[in-house]
């Protein structure tokens, strides 16, 4: 096996074309494809990783922030948890409010015995480059035109273009790690695919503030919009509010995004945001998205390549770590002559979860946010069903269990 973790070269298959050789090539280097390849690493099955984007694009990304109980165990076991459980916040659940009405809290520990964290993705990138150049992982970033081609043959191979010169990967398997606007799934026969989507009609701005959080994430239901106040760390706070989907970031100064966040709170939580100069504002649509199935022959989806969730339930970038799990198990027993039965049933199990954290974060959504369509029964059949979990334990321990994250298949 060759120690730069994949880098095999087997000549040229056309004029100055460079001729790579790994077992995975993994396109994508967001947190799916470095996770798997730190993974695969670690298991010594060799990977590549192709990134269009330059490597500190990547890094400033600021995206999600909450880790599943799951997650924070699976970046531990993979010996990725020191700086996160140096740096990040143990999280014991979310407090939900709604107009006129006292706060209630989801206990994940109490109802489930885990923790969860809240440890930002920009972080878990940087890990994750960190652990893989420390391990003289392969990362090639700004590379283009990257296709894939053999997938259903038992030699896939990808070509792309880096620094103006054409380049070829011959691998084993190729994982599609590349998000929702990648070209693995576009890869995929479309007669094959079969997909589901819902646009929601808002949007989230979202601020970054190096100023001291809350003390717990809270979700607010209020007449003029969703709210949520999150944390990072002891000084930066992450905050969001529901928005219009024309709305554009020079609309909201952070003078008013303050004055609307804390006007959808109740005054005692309000009178605790500590505002300050906001260090990022974004906005994002949202959208509910499944391609099914996550894998074509020798082409393996994982993360936001085949699934998309609005942020309202924090499983995005969760739902992506538990494919990775599934994905890594399966090429390892491969690999390690344990057959095949994971990669045969990747695509199923891995789709049992997501639909899951899919009607979590539908249900979630709809019940947090105001749509502009909604009728008077609907708000009423939506004040009720906070109510109700307001005061039942058994609603509380299921939205506890979900929002903690089921276990993963064995
Ligand atoms: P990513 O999109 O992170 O990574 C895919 C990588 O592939 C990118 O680096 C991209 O540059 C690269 N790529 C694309 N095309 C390529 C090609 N042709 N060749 C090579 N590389 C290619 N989730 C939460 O849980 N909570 C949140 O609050 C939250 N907020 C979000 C806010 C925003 C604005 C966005 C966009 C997402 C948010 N998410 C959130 C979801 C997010 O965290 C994703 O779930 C997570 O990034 C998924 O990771 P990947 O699957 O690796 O996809
Ligand atoms: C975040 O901290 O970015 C966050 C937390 C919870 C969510 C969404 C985003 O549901």
């Amino acid at each position: 096996m060759d120690p730069g973790g994949g880098v095999g070269y087997s000549g040229s298959r056309s004029i100055g074309e460079r001729v790579m050789r790994t077992q995975v090539a993994v396109i994508g280097g967001g947190p799916a494809g470095l996770l798997l390849s730190h993974i695969l690493h670690l298991e010594g099955v060799e990977s590549i990783v192709l990134e269009s984007r330059s490597k500190a694009h990547v890094m400033k990304r600021i995206r999600a922030g909450v880790l599943e109980a799951g997650s924070v165990k699976l970046l531990r076991d993979v010996g990725l948890g020191e700086r996160m459980d140096r740096e990040g916040h143990v999280h014991d659940g979310a407090a939900i409010v709604w107009a006129g009405h006292g706060r209630f809290f989801i206990d994940t520990r109490k109802y489930t015995g885990k923790r969860m964290m809240a440890y930002g993705q920009t972080a878990i990138t940087e890990d994750l480059y960190a652990a893989r150049e420390a391990a003289g992982g392969e990362i090639l970033d700004e590379v283009d035109d990257v296709e894939l081609h053999g997938l259903t043959g038992a030699s896939p191979h990808v070509t792309f273009e880096r620094e103006g010169r054409p380049e070829r990967i011959d691998c084993d398997f190729i994982a599609g790690c590349d998000g929702k606007h990648g070209v693995s799934r576009p890869s995929m026969p479309a007669g094959l695919t079969k997909v589901y989507e819902k646009v929601y009609p808002f949007g989230w701005l979202g601020v970054m503030s190096e100023t001291p959080p809350l003390e717990d994430l809270v979700y607010a239901s209020h007449p003029r919009g969703f709210a949520l106040a999150s944390q990072r760390n002891p000084m930066l706070s992450r905050y969001y509010i529901q928005c219009s989907l024309d709305d554009r970031i020079e609309d909201w100064p952070d003078e008013r995004f303050w004055e609307e966040l804390k006007s959808r709170y109740p005054s005692e939580i309000a009178d605790a945001i500590v505002t300050g100069p906001t260090i990022e504002k974004s906005i994002a649509p949202l959208r509910s998205f499944v391609s099914e199935p996550m894998r074509y022959g020798r082409l393996f989806l994982a993360g936001d390549a085949a699934h998309l969730v609005p942020p309202t339930g924090a499983k995005g970038l969760n739902l992506a770590f538990s494919d990775v799990f599934y994905l890594s198990r399966a090429l390892v027993e491969h690999y390690k002559g344990g057959g095949d039965r994971y990669l045969d049933s990747y695509s199923d199990m891995a789709l049992r979860r997501v639909w899951h954290c899919e009607r979590l974060s539908w249900w979630m959504t709809n019940l947090m946010h105001r749509f502009p369509d909604d009728t008077e029964f609907d708000q009423r059949s939506r004040e009720n069903e906070l109510e109700f979990l307001s005061m039942s334990d058994h609603a509380h321990a299921a939205l506890a269990e979900q929002y903690a994250g089921l276990p993963y298949e064995s």
